[in-house]
């Protein structure tokens, strides 16, 4: 039968208010344009069904979903346990009988895989479960026109991490100081507004897309600071969390909720969260049980517990691992997982202590505890020790629990990063994350940490940096850091300029001319290197934190000097950066295992990047670069500002060849980085020069 059309106004008109990110419709164009069997049933089939039924409408292709067919289609996309498909060349790969097919390993594809081929002029995707067919799909759409050309030899694709999470740090109800979206760059939440759900299913649905286009298929929906109303969305309000979970549920995505800790408390009426009362367990089985109830396919809670404010075990004189099980207890009967953050510290230090080290307080909380935690705890640990800084060591709590489930959270919102305002591509950095070998060169890397032995492990996290803005990023170009994480948390092998050219290619189709080349050029010259760009004007060397306290946007080296947060620079007349050795300062390069303990501890062979994150040094400290540390500080500061320039220069270059209403944005935006890369050169350069007297070299302007 070939199928109805069905169309959604917003994604096949280009007429929704909001723009279609990385998938306008000429991504479909393609495919759109071909015969294509879909072969299959179930939930997720109907949605591959509906997305090539719209496409071909659009495009004039035709769309065949069971018998009679014609057989020769250019594209197969078919469960390979639904039977014969009418294609000769695509039924021998269906029965694993074409050569090629039969080289993918022990051909299991998981609920998520898929194999992908062209022979003999045909185009197949095979996959053994509905999930597999529609990331297939978005495989097809990424190649353009290249899914059709030669033959492409079988390869089978399974995502490297099973859990693949945003965390939305959404409020429901608009927070005094946090707003609707904490550290949001991107307008509104897409879920709530102004303390109730949003009720508006087809942007949902378009994210719901969007993520599976990228890989992305769990997200959290609201803070993890849990206040008064969002601790309501495990009961009372759950309805809203079930209406969400419905709209994104055909793209794959599963929905989690964060929860307080004192659930039992300000929801039940109990008088103790204590995680070894009988009573508050009751009441979190009881509550879980509920959640099921609604959402059959709920993935589980997420838990901020002692943390900067945050109720947690600590009160009942029970660890974190009491508090991680009792909700894992809930939850397990019905298959879901508690994401338990490692971001635990003392954010009442005293600044006077240098032998307190904000650095140190995951480890030392978490690594004694490690094989304590049942099966479905995931301890979600921040990949550097602080907190989502330009430039941070990995943290070492990610070698100290292998006995336990560990997820790596990342930060797409870019609240040190230039709060959507900067351009500030991600990928290069996170790829350099989850490349790095705690271990050295023998031991396996974060990635292989996230990915735990035969898929048990926690996955790659990243709190979300959308909201309801046209663009959904509030800078354009932050689209890409989305994008990115969803392609590193599917394969954190490939390499982030390409997946930069496959974003820019699926998401800037040029609009006065046929040839996409200048604007791809002109679009990866100003992003690729934007992370070190932006390195280059704020923080030097791995030293973190020196900006505006409270919204964290802009330069103020002792903003959080003298305060209680843990985040200091110790810049004196003569030199600056945390002594964090275990000769002489905190210890804290004593939780890296061998290589890094002693890389790290040695100011000789710590790699200048993160001098300063280990070393206090004077300012002629000579770098391995041959530069001396200030004078480093005085070129890096110049450079990133001059590159902010050319980007601005490279921007001006593509006028009139992308969608107007793209490139005022973010051409006002890179106004704005530009004034603020000065901002932080000058306060930078004028601080350290006013702290070490030694002139710039090369006889700039210092103030
Ligand atoms: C959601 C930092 C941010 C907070 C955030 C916290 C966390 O401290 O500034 O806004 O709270 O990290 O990750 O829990």
């Amino acid at each position: 039968m070939s199928v109805p059309v069905t169309g959604r106004a917003s994604a096949d008109t280009g007429e929704s208010a909001w723009h279609p990110a990385w998938l306008p419709p000429a991504a479909f164009r393609e495919l759109g344009s071909r015969p294509v069997l879909v072969h299959g049933d179930g939930p997720l089939v109907d949605t591959v069904l509906d997305e090539v039924s719209r496409a071909c409408a659009r495009y004039g292709g035709r769309l065949w979903h069971g018998p009679p067919w014609q057989v020769d289609v250019d594209l197969v996309l078919a469960l390979r346990a639904a039977g014969p498909v009418p294609n000769a060349a695509a039924e021998a790969a269906r029965l694993g009988a074409t050569p090629a097919v039969n080289g993918t390993g022990d051909g299991s594809l998981g609920d998520e895989g898929y194999l992908l081929a062209r022979v003999s002029g045909v185009t197949v995707v095979l996959a053994d479960a509905p999930g597999g067919l529609l990331y297939g799909m978005f495989h097809v759409l990424r190649l353009g026109a290249a899914a059709f050309d030669d033959d492409l030899p079988a390869r089978r694709h399974r995502p490297a991490l099973d859990r693949r999470m945003l965390d939305h740090w959404d409020n429901v109800a608009v927070h005094p100081v946090s707003g609707q979206v904490e550290r949001g760059y991107a307008g509104g939440s897409l879920f709530w507004r102004d303390g109730a759900a949003r009720h508006e299913p087809a942007r949902l649905r378009d994210y719901g897309r969007l993520l599976a286009a990228c890989g992305v298929n769990a997200v959290c929906v609201n803070n993890v600071n849990v206040h008064d109303t969002e601790a309501r969305l495990l009961t009372d309000r759950l309805g809203d969390v079930a209406e969400i979970a419905d709209v994104l549920r055909p793209y794959g995505v599963r929905v989690h909720l964060s929860v307080t800790f004192a659930a039992p408390v300000v929801l039940g009426g109990l008088p103790t969260a204590d995680p070894l009362d009988e009573r508050v367990r009751a009441w979190w089985a009881a509550a879980t049980r509920r959640v099921y109830q609604r959402i059959g396919d709920f993935g589980g809670y997420l838990v901020k517990a002692d943390s900067e404010g945050r109720p947690g075990p600590f009160a009942y004189g029970r660890d974190h691992a009491d508090g991680a099980n009792l909700l894992a207890e809930a939850l397990a009967p019905h298959g879901g997982v508690v994401h338990w953050r490692a971001f635990v510290y003392d954010h009442h230090q005293d600044w006077r202590d240098r032998s307190t080290d904000r650095a140190r307080a995951a480890h030392d909380h978490f690594a004694p505890l490690d094989g304590r935690f049942d099966d479905n705890v995931i301890l979600q640990v921040k990949f550097g020790p602080i907190d989502f800084q330009a430039r941070e060591p990995v943290s070492p709590v990610l070698a100290a629990m292998p006995a336990t489930r560990v997820a790596v959270e990342l930060q797409a919102t870019q609240e040190y990063t230039g709060q959507q305002r900067h351009v500030c591509y991600l990928g290069p950095w996170w790829s350099e994350v989850l490349r790095f070998r705690l271990r050295g060169a023998a031991g396996g890397t974060i990635a292989d940490v996230a990915a735990g032995r035969a898929g048990t492990g926690g996955g790659l996290v990243a709190v979300a940096n959308v909201g309801d803005d046209p663009f959904w990023t509030g800078h354009p170009l932050a689209q890409a850091n989305l994008y990115a994480f969803g392609r590193l948390a599917w394969d954190p092998r490939l390499d982030p300029g390409a997946i930069l050219d496959e974003w820019i290619d699926l998401t800037w189709l040029p609009v006065t001319t046929d040839d996409p080349e200048p604007v791809r050029r002109t679009m990866h010259a100003i992003m690729d290197d934007s992370w070190r760009t932006y390195e280059r004007y704020t923080a030097p060397l791995g030293v973190g934190f020196m900006v505006r306290p409270g919204h964290h946007y802009g330069p103020d080296v002792d903003g959080y000097e003298y305060t209680p947060w843990g985040t200091y620079h110790f810049a004196d007349r003569d030199g600056l950066g945390v002594d964090r050795t275990r000769a002489t300062g905190t210890g804290f390069t004593g939780q890296y295992p061998p290589p890094w303990s002693e890389v790290y501890e040695s100011r000789e062979r710590c790699p200048d990047e993160l001098l300063l994150f280990f070393h206090h040094v004077p300012y002629r400290h000579v770098l391995h670069s041959g530069r001396t540390v200030i004078q480093h500080i005085y070129d890096t500061h110049f450079a990133g500002v001059e590159e902010v320039a050319a980007m601005r220069e490279r921007w001006r270059l593509v006028a009139g060849a992308v969608d107007p209403a793209v490139h005022d944005r973010v051409a006002e935006r890179l106004d704005e980085q530009f004034r603020s890369a000065v901002e932080w050169r000058d306060q930078i350069n004028t601080y350290f020069f006013r702290k070490s007297g030694v002139p710039d070299a090369h006889g700039r302007r210092i103030h």
